[in-house]
């Protein structure tokens, strides 16, 4: 267990990262729709989520499960708020805000985040999408926002590794539709934009993190490995962004928060998963704010 003197920084000194991006990075990402960052943690920083998933992969049976469009469960469980754990404090570090600040323009704040867990032999995927159009049903009204997503496992296109599709972003907010049992990226509209662009598959080992635009087309495919694929969503909006709907939405208002040194997900933190602050799932049979409809494992 690690020990009890937290690292973390007063409001009024916010630390500076470890691990700025790169002018390079930067320019990657302004022109891709995202920026691959090898060791964005260390192996020694993500092994403890790793081992925590490992040990217990169904979140005290917390995890909930999406309906993908064949109908397949998608498992998945998010938290928005600080807390004394390793994951309510991964998004807060300032290897995370700062680095989304400087993609972005602008003081950020974190705006969800998500474990995406596919486990070793199950059907479910993520359907093509961008993740702002279902952002912008929420009141944000820039597109101003990203993803920073960690591999938690090894992940490549044998367990379902994400695919991104370069450039995408440039498209602006597509309409996302009905599809099946699921919601996503206009069909029509995909198919053209798969024969103009080109679709990247994102393997990362553990450790490794993927900046991507919230216009950033995005999917990810089934897990039939022997092997889990565990990723860790942390999303990002600027703080003059907040939505301006409020009712429902009173997770993603901006809150001032304390920006905490890199060095808090080494050490100080209670626990990895024990005591932490999930967001409330939805019951099973009923549709999430995205028009996800939540159902049960078989
Ligand atoms: O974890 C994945 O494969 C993708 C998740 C995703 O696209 C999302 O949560 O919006």
């Amino acid at each position: 267990m690690p020990a009890a003197t937290a690292p973390v920084t007063p409001p009024d000194a916010a630390p500076a990262t470890e691990r700025p991006l790169t002018a390079e990075e930067i320019a990657a990402f302004h022109r891709d729709g995202y920026v691959i960052v090898k060791q964005f943690l260390s192996r020694e920083e993500i092994e403890p989520l790793r081992q925590a998933c490992l040990a217990d992969p169904t979140i005290g049976g917390k995890l909930r499960a999406v309906a993908d469009s064949d109908g397949n469960p998608q498992e998945v469980i998010g938290w928005t708020e600080p807390g004394p754990t390793w994951l309510g404090r991964v998004p807060f570090i300032a290897r995370m805000i700062e680095n989304s600040a400087a993609l972005l323009g602008a003081p950020v704040y974190h705006w969800h985040s998500k474990l995406s867990m596919k486990a070793p032999n199950t059907k479910g995927r993520w359907d093509w999408h961008q993740d702002y159009p279902y952002w912008y049903n929420e009141g944000a009204l820039w597109p101003d926002m990203l993803t920073v997503t960690v591999a938690v496992d090894p992940v490549d296109e044998n367990n379902g590794c994400m695919k991104l599709v370069r450039r995408s972003h440039l498209l602006g907010r597509v309409d996302h539709k009905a599809v099946g049992e699921s919601v996503a990226f206009d069909p029509e509209r995909l198919e053209l934009v798969l024969q103009q662009c080109e679709t990247v598959p994102m393997v990362m080992e553990p450790g490794d993190a993927c900046f991507f635009h919230g216009n950033t087309l995005h999917a990810s495919g089934p897990n039939p490995s022997n092997r889990p694929r565990t990723l860790l969503h942390c999303s990002y909006n600027t703080i003059v962004n907040s939505p301006f709907i409020n009712e429902g939405q009173e997770h993603h208002l901006y809150k001032p928060f304390e920006t905490l040194a890199d060095a808090a997900i080494r050490d100080g933190y209670s626990a990895v998963l024990d005591g932490h602050g999930w967001n409330p799932p939805k019951a099973a049979g009923h549709k999430n704010t995205y028009g996800y409809k939540v159902i049960t494992r078989p």
